[in-house]
């Protein structure tokens, strides 16, 4: 009898709790008025260029000729030469260099990618060639998630590869801006080839989309997901987002650019709300 009144009441107090929740939660979510104020494309701007400031580290072959400062500028008849080695037949390059994004100037909150540029020679055109970055998270040379990872064929004379880190730049940008890029040639081979380089060099990239959510409700809202959509296109993506009761946020998406013609912005809040924005 003692057990099933206990029983009884441990069950009532927990609907009781329940459903004193459940209105909390219900009261919460009628309270809350988020709103899309507007959402603007940023145009896509590319920072200057910024260079090796210190000599390469060369870890397989060897330099031959003129320093880093030649590799600073392109196009100025200034350039750095490396040699493959150690002896025949097996004749490597792996070079890399130290490079700063300087964001003081172009703050992460801005950058929509990061691009590296390299001008060279290679006497010949046996090998390909490749350019990878130091992934800070991973802790290693890598190029996962660079838009070429196949290398570059050379055409003997000077060529031009430029590579784009796409939306995996992050991780291979320490918090400071810093940059390790390699170069390295492909493979063990019998001919040893010289290496000219005009110009090694990385910027930051950019643009996309600036959203302005306003809090007209009496309670802080976290805005967990953000919907574009066209007339072709349903593209979700997981946010977090606080903003405080009778506030303005603005919230810079570099990665997001809206599709041209009609669309549709929607935000859902964890408390299940929802704020739309047309616009073209
Ligand atoms: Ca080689
Ligand atoms: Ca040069």
């Amino acid at each position: 009898m003692a057990l099933s009144l206990v029983i009884i009441l441990v069950i009532v107090s927990n609907v009781v709790l329940w459903s004193y929740e459940m209105n909390q939660l219900d009261w919460e979510k009628l309270r809350e008025e988020v709103k899309i104020a507007n959402v603007t494309r940023v145009n896509v701007t590319r920072s200057s260029w910024f260079a090796a400031q210190s000599e390469y580290t060369v870890n397989l072959g060897s330099r031959v000729s003129g320093t880093y400062e030649d590799t600073q500028v392109a196009n100025d008849d200034d350039w750095e030469t490396f040699r493959e080695g150690p002896n025949p037949p097996i004749y490597r390059l792996d070079i890399n260099g130290t490079f700063f994004i300087d964001i003081s100037a172009y703050p992460f909150a801005s950058i929509t990618t990061v691009e590296i540029r390299l001008r060279y020679r290679a006497r010949n055109e046996l090998e390909k060639w490749f350019l990878k970055a130091y992934n800070w998270t991973a802790q290693a040379y890598s190029d996962n998630g660079f838009n070429s990872t196949t290398g570059h064929t050379p055409t003997g004379g000077w060529d031009n590869y430029t590579i784009n880190l796409t939306n995996t730049w992050r991780s291979y940008v320490r918090d400071d801006g810093a940059m390790y890029v390699k170069f390295h040639d492909e493979r063990n081979d019998a001919v040893q080839t010289t290496i000219d380089i005009d110009f090694l060099g990385a910027r930051a990239v950019s643009g996309g989309t600036r959203f302005t959510f306003k809090n007209e409700g009496s309670l802080t809202s976290d805005l967990v997901s953000l919907w574009i959509i066209n007339s072709t296109n349903h593209e979700r993506r997981d946010i977090n987002v606080f903003v405080n009761s009778a506030e303005t946020t603005i919230y810079l998406r570099a990665d997001i650019s809206l599709p041209t013609g009609q669309y549709t912005v929607k935000v859902v809040t964890e408390r299940g709300n929802t704020a739309v924005y047309s616009g073209t």
